[in-house]
């Protein structure tokens, strides 16, 4: 109960527009089971992310046997649409605003609510013209909304049931929530699902529309806003507008960044202009202290300019948090020594005026990614969906056919992880691994030509104990 799910509180404002009573379920919150989940409403809709595959199943599951509508979005449904199927008649890819109408209004005409068989799910993969009809039937995938400023701000009326907190460089808390001002990116990280789940095509929300965002959050209380635009500061001209509105408002704010935006933008003056107006952290994803492995996924960024603005907002008092991944293709022992020493250079090394902070991941391949689908592609597999990446910016044949990476997750790897054996349903997925796991059980599934996994885990953890050792938190 940290960060809440925006894109609900989107669909929830969407649909009280429409006239319907919306009731809202963070099932984390009391640690619900399918099963505790109230009844007595008429449609249920669940979002999820792959690495909670199982419980959108389990839920799925429980939904069928009650008999009631259920409608499935989020990435995970984007992703792995025809699995869905067989435990929701009813499955969102993409944007949902515009089709969770469509999806109600096809369950007030009393379309067919029917899930796939197996059979179903094998047949409409394979050229079977019914089973194909069938699984189409329940696809609803309506085009990006050129206009942000159609739809209405997201209802943040259970926003105070979430608990984070922003620290300005006093160290003193602001309780923040969270707030998107866009939607896509136009890079193309090989490890990254945004561009395809949203396109490269950034869409801006109006002016008036973030004013009226900024209005409801202080009303509700918060002093402080986590920004989760793929790339909050890529316009400067726009960034200086909506800098002009925090600081009227008085918020602090957190922001993802990339580091050759901030170089190209004016760097550190860029840096010192968002921190008057409110900036305070940034989270940047350094990747890897190796150049190699930055270029193997097309980052576009450097080495010297991740620790070049790393040094400038050191100065200009905004905390940095840098978030590595460690396994991606080509890594070897040379590219994660580079990223040791990297660590050891510019942070623990270095006396700094703030605590910056440090993520160490593991690299797991998610399906509607470049990796994945080149991955799949090499071994003559098919991922979940035929389509390539034309339609939405890019493809995987275009210059990356090697990566250098294998993955085979077992069951007794997935074992180590929050899941139950009874219900591994066609075999472990890489990507329904969350890569923190049990407390103190980070896995690694993948492996290069260079390093076994047990050499990668082995290599991440020596370097995790060691900037913890040195103070620097998560
Ligand atoms: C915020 C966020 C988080 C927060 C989650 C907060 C929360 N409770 O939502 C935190 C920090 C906890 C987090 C953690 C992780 N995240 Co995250 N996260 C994001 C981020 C930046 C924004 C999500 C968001 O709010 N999007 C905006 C809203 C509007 O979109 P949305 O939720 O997808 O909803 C829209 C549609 O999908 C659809 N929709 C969604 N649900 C439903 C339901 C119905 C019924 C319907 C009709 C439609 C619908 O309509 C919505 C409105 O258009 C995205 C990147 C991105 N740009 O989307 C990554 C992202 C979702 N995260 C991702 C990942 C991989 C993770 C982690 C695994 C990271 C890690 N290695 O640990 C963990 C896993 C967490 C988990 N248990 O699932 C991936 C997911 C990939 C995938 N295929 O599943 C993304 C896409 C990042 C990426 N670029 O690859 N994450
Ligand atoms: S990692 Fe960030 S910059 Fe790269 S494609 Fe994903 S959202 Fe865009």
């Amino acid at each position: 109960m940290v960060f809440p799910p925006l894109g609900l509180w989107w669909l929830w404002s969407v649909l009280e527009q429409s006239g319907h009573d919306v009731s809202f379920i963070d099932m984390s919150e009391h640690n619900l089971k399918p099963e505790d989940v109230p009844h007595g409403f008429d449609v249920y809709m669940v979002s999820g992310t792959s690495p909670q595959g199982r419980e959108i199943r389990k839920l799925g599951r429980e939904f069928q046997r009650r008999g009631v509508p259920a409608v499935l979005g989020g990435p995970h449904a984007t992703n792995y649409p025809r699995n869905s199927r067989k435990y929701y008649p009813l499955v969102v890819r993409r944007e949902g605003e515009q089709a969770v109408l469509k999806a109600i209004s096809h369950i007030q005409s009393g379309g067919a609510l029917e899930c796939l068989s197996d059979q179903e799910v094998a047949g409409s993969t394979n050229g079977d013209g019914a089973a194909l009809g069938k699984y189409q039937r329940g696809i609803i995938e309506e085009p990006f909304i050129d206009d942000l400023g159609l739809i209405p701000i997201p209802n943040r009326s259970y926003a105070h049931h979430y608990h984070y907190f922003l620290a300005d460089e006093k160290e003193n808390s602001h309780r923040a929530t969270t707030m998107f001002t866009s939607r896509g990116c136009p890079k193309r990280c090989d490890f990254c699902d945004s561009p395809n789940l949203w396109s490269r095509a950034v869409r801006n929300t109006p002016m008036p529309r973030l004013i009226e965002e900024f209005q409801q959050i202080r009303e509700l209380g918060f002093g402080a806003i986590q920004f989760y635009d793929d790339i909050l500061p890529i316009n400067p001209r726009r960034m200086k507008e909506i800098c002009g509105h925090l600081k009227t408002f008085g918020l602090f704010w957190r922001c993802f960044c990339r580091v050759d935006i901030i170089t190209k933008h004016g760097g550190r003056d860029y840096l010192q202009f968002m921190h008057d107006h409110g900036l305070r952290e940034v989270l940047i994803g350094a990747e890897s202290g190796s150049q190699k492995i930055l270029d193997n996924v097309h980052k576009e960024t450097t080495v010297e300019q991740n620790a070049q603005v790393l040094q400038w907002c050191d100065e200009v008092g905004i905390r940095c948090k840098l978030s590595f991944i460690i396994g991606l293709p080509g890594e070897t022992r040379e590219s994660l020594e580079q990223t040791r020493l990297f660590l050891r250079k510019h942070l623990i090394e270095t006396p700094r005026r703030l605590r910056h902070k440090v993520d160490l991941c593991s690299y797991i391949p998610m399906v509607g990614t470049p990796i994945y689908k080149a991955a799949m592609r090499k071994k003559g597999a098919r991922a979940e969906t035929d389509e390539e990446f034309d339609d939405y910016g890019y493809h995987p044949g275009e210059n990356f056919a090697d990566f250098d990476l294998q993955w085979n997750v077992d069951a007794a790897l997935m074992d180590n992880f929050f899941y139950e054996p009874e219900s591994l349903d066609g075999g472990p997925r890489p990507d329904e691994l969350f890569y923190k796991g049990k407390l103190g059980a980070v896995q690694q599934i993948v492996s290069t030509s260079h390093l076994s996994r047990e050499e990668l885990k082995k290599a991440r953890d020596e370097m995790e104990a060691e900037i913890r050792a040195a103070g620097f938190a998560y």
